[in-house]
């Protein structure tokens, strides 16, 4: 007779689950007796939040949820992080956590923890298993929740009694594809007609355009148009960048170039935007007019209350939208004319040989050595902000960056996701000193699964991001700086390679060196930070003549 952790796999193995991350402890010990007899590979990680945040990316990368498992309480706990990242982020992730017997139990209270309550904010669903008849239908629906629009994270707490008890043989719950609904005929028509009024449309591809499901429907859109684009940073990638109508990417809410092309808009067609994203634009009472198109619809925030909604499954809802509009667009360019200055002087000064070398050379550097399908996964500090807005990207999804939690820590497990899916692909963490050493651990894991993976690190000594808004503020420089460890030998300690880099001219060669060579490489290089204040401050600042508190960057 099967047990209750039986079932509960078989169900796992029946939504084509392929690998589970965590750390179990004594409650997991039957599911873990069943994964050992199954298809599913467990991976071990050195720490939950990492394991949350492969499970997350996982989700994040193929539209299906990543899975993750932990013991009871402390264990339990360290998926909150991971499961905040995943519930902002909107990637599905189902979390294993075990639980004390509920039948019985002679532990009194030891290690209990209302985990099931304390999950509830950070996810779509959260429950616990009460018998093993229930197994195949909670966990068939546990994939369903996650995975469908608006994606997000499961928690399921299955008690050891319930995962050890012999249970009938239930089959597992068949799936079938759901097909998401197009967009009204009549939203559609509105839309179209809103559009074709626009003296200088402009479109906006944000968060939910990165879902893997939509990214031709949205290029052919934009093609079909010849409305020129930005992105949201979240949504780089989404259509080829290198088009002709890319005018660039939003990092800062307001007052940087792209801003240019916003401020002149008379609507935006905002794609998939999630307003979890820091605000890639400021809606006001005289600004341009929204469309909203997504797979669900708007929220109403102070900076974005869109005039019209298109609801609905954004490829085939975007088809019919072009179908309305296509040849019929006089103005459809009318902002292009700016583009050019807007990507010269986003690209400015970033092959200056400066030694330490500035954010723009080694945003410029890295994408030299990374292929157009190349994965950069980004942890957050104050590169993000650069990489966003200087990192052209040609593929949806290649630069996975936070811009929702915008937690540190997630950096590396990111990238380990990726190159655990994509083994033929250049993939590259790129992480602050800071972030970095919040998830390191996880170096013993990469090489244990002998990834072919770089990570680039950005020493500054410091909570760099932090420190410099200290700074902007006019508050004295204090307590934001550490000392680190010599990251060539603790890399090696693990039993990875580490390269110093020592020039700017070496950068290139170290980071080609180290894929050449495979394996796990960490690669450290000093970054001048000086940058931060003469452009995102100063030169926007005499540009906008605006006040550099204004600038919000963390
Ligand atoms: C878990 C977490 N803690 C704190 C913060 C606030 N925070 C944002 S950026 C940053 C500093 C990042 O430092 P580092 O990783 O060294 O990157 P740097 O900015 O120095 O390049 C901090 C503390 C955060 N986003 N996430
Ligand atoms: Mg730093």
């Amino acid at each position: 007779m099967p047990k209750g952790s039986d079932l509960l796999v078989r169900a796992l193995e029946n939504e084509g689950v392929e690998r589970i991350f965590g750390v179990p402890g004594e409650e997991n010990l039957d599911v873990v007796e069943s994964v050992r007899q199954s298809s599913i590979k467990l991976v071990i990680t050195r720490h939950e939040q990492a394991a949350a945040f492969m499970a997350a990316t996982h989700g994040r990368l193929t539209g299906k949820p990543g899975v993750c498992i932990a013991t009871l309480g402390p264990g339990a706990l360290n998926f909150t992080t991971g499961a905040a990242y995943a519930h902002l982020g909107g990637m599905p992730m189902i979390m294993i956590t075990g639980q004390k017997g509920v039948m019985s139990s002679r532990q009194a209270r030891f290690q209990i923890v209302d985990v099931v309550s304390a999950f509830r904010p950070l996810t779509k669903m959260s429950r616990q298993i009460v018998g093993t008849s229930t197994i195949p239908t909670v966990v068939r629906d546990a994939f369903r929740v996650a995975m469908e629009e608006r994606p997000g994270p499961v928690l399921l707490e299955l008690p050891e009694d319930v995962a050890g008890e012999e249970a009938e043989d239930r089959p597992s719950v068949e799936r079938h594809p759901i097909e998401i609904p197009v967009a009204h005929r009549a939203a559609l028509d509105r839309a179209a007609e809103m559009i074709l009024e626009a003296k200088r449309p402009l479109i906006m591809l944000g968060a939910a355009c990165s879902r893997p499901r939509g990214t031709t429907g949205i290029n052919a859109f934009v093609r079909r148009t010849g409305i020129p684009f930005f992105t949201t940073q979240m949504g780089k990638g989404t259509a080829a960048g290198g088009s002709q109508q890319y005018m660039g990417t939003a990092a800062l809410s307001e007052r940087d170039y792209v801003h240019e092309a916003v401020d002149q808009a008379d609507l935006i067609i905002a794609v998939g935007h999630d307003t979890i994203e820091k605000p890639p634009f400021i809606m006001g009472p005289n600004g341009p007019k929204v469309i909203h198109v997504s797979y669900t619809p708007a929220n109403v925030d102070q900076v974005y209350f869109p005039h019209a909604e298109v609801v609905g499954d954004l490829g085939p809802s975007l088809e019919l939208l072009a179908d309305r509009i296509e040849g019929k667009l006089h103005t459809a360019g009318a902002l292009l004319s700016i583009r050019e200055s807007i990507l010269s002087r986003i690209a400015d000064r970033a092959t200056e040989e400066r030694w330490p070398p500035t954010p723009q050379r080694i945003v410029h550097d890295v994408r030299q050595v990374m292929p157009a399908d190349g994965i950069v996964a980004l942890d957050n500090g104050m590169y993000k902000i650069w990489f966003a807005r200087n990192y052209r990207t040609y593929v949806a999804n290649t630069v996975l960056l936070d811009n929702a939690l915008a937690t540190m820590g997630a950096g590396l497990p990111s990238a380990m996701m990726a190159a655990m899916l994509y083994p033929e692909r250049r993939v590259m963490a790129v992480c602050g000193d800071g972030g970095f050493m919040m998830n390191s651990q996880e170096l013993e894991t990469a090489v244990r699964l002998k990834l072919n993976l770089v990570v680039l690190i950005l020493d500054d000594g410091a909570y760099g991001m932090i420190r410099w808004k200290q700074a902007v503020d006019s508050f004295p420089d204090f307590g934001l700086t550490f000392g680190n460890p010599d990251f060539v030998r603790y890399a090696e300690s693990y039993g990875a390679k580490g390269t110093r880099v020592t020039s700017t001219e070496g950068l290139i060669p170290a980071l080609e060196n180290a894929f050449k060579a495979g394996g796990v490489h960490l690669v450290a290089v000093p970054i001048d930070y000086s940058e931060n204040t003469r452009v995102l401050v100063d030169e926007l600042r005499a540009k906008m003549n605006s006040r550099p508190e204004e600038v919000e960057l963390a």
